[in-house]
């Protein structure tokens, strides 16, 4: 079936979490539904809350505008607008958004009769945002400790967040997530080129099957994951980095406030040494 006739017959009524019939339509190719128009609202306002915020700071330069959070005295009360609440309400629209988009894809899904997957998938990214500017925050006890929204100012509080615990690269639950970054790497690598080795063929040549993706790794290694397995792996990878990530930045202060090359201490210490 030609994509766009698939489309008309499975842009079907129903599947919908909220709002029943009332949002369930399509403007152009986009699904709206309840999630869409709230989702909408989030955005916008978020949107203009940045604006307002960014129009009393010093500059329009792209990459120096800067959205920051309240001073580490305010605690986690309310700050006023120019002091940090534009942050703390676009912090709240933010993740109102986030989840909107999340919701919408499982209506979405629930219409086609698929599975979960992407929405959980995008879930993880959801934590992974909620851990640095909610989660850490309570935990430190001050809203001051999550990040500023802004290119450069970003990158700053990256920098030096990292060299507060002297050398991130020693924190464990890093070490964990760079490792499973890379992984998801190698095998996207491996899986984008076999499978156009295979279904992209030189003019004149046929088009090759799973059969044939199977055999060149059992040549190559002994083994071969296979054509739905491989996809398995990838989301598990790439999941696996997203949540190590977000571990890796929620125990540094609130559960290891020293630098992280002295947490390897502990093997230092082993008594099968002595
Ligand atoms: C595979 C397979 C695919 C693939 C790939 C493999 C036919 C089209 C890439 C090979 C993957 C393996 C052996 C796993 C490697 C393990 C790690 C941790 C990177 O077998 O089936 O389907 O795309």
């Amino acid at each position: 079936m030609a994509m766009l006739r698939f489309e008309k017959k499975y842009r079907v009524r129903g599947g919908t979490l909220v709002g029943g019939d009332l949002f369930d339509f399509w403007v152009g190719p986009f699904f709206v539904g309840f999630f869409g128009v709230v989702g909408a609202f989030f955005t916008l306002l978020g949107i203009a809350l940045i604006l307002y915020d960014v129009a009393h700071g010093p500059t329009w330069n792209i990459w120096r505008i800067n959205v920051a959070p309240p001073d580490i005295s305010y605690g986690l009360a309310l700050a006023p607008l120019l002091e940090g609440g534009a942050w703390q309400l676009i912090t709240v629209c933010a993740i109102g958004s986030f989840v909107c988009w999340a919701l919408r894809e499982v209506e979405i899904c629930r219409k086609l009769g698929i599975g979960y997957h992407v929405p959980i998938a995008f879930g993880f990214a959801i934590f992974a945002y909620v851990s640095l500017v909610v989660i850490r925050p309570l935990l430190l006890g001050a809203w001051g400790h999550g990040f500023p929204y802004g290119i450069i100012s970003h990158l700053d509080w990256v920098s030096n967040v990292g060299y507060q615990y002297l050398h991130f690269h020693y924190n464990p639950a890093h070490m964990i997530a760079v490792s499973f970054f890379f992984t998801t790497c190698l095998a996207l690598a491996l899986h984008g080129s076999l499978v156009l080795s295979a279904v992209n063929p030189q003019e004149g040549e046929t088009v090759r099957s799973p059969e044939h993706e199977d055999t060149f790794f059992r040549d190559t290694i002994g083994y071969s994951i296979g054509t739905l397995g491989v996809h398995r792996l990838g989301l598990f990878l790439a999941l696996a980095a997203v949540f190590f990530s977000a571990v890796c930045i929620l125990i540094s202060g609130p559960f290891w406030t020293r630098g992280w090359p002295e947490w390897w201490n502990w093997w230092l210490n082993l008594p099968v040494w002595s």
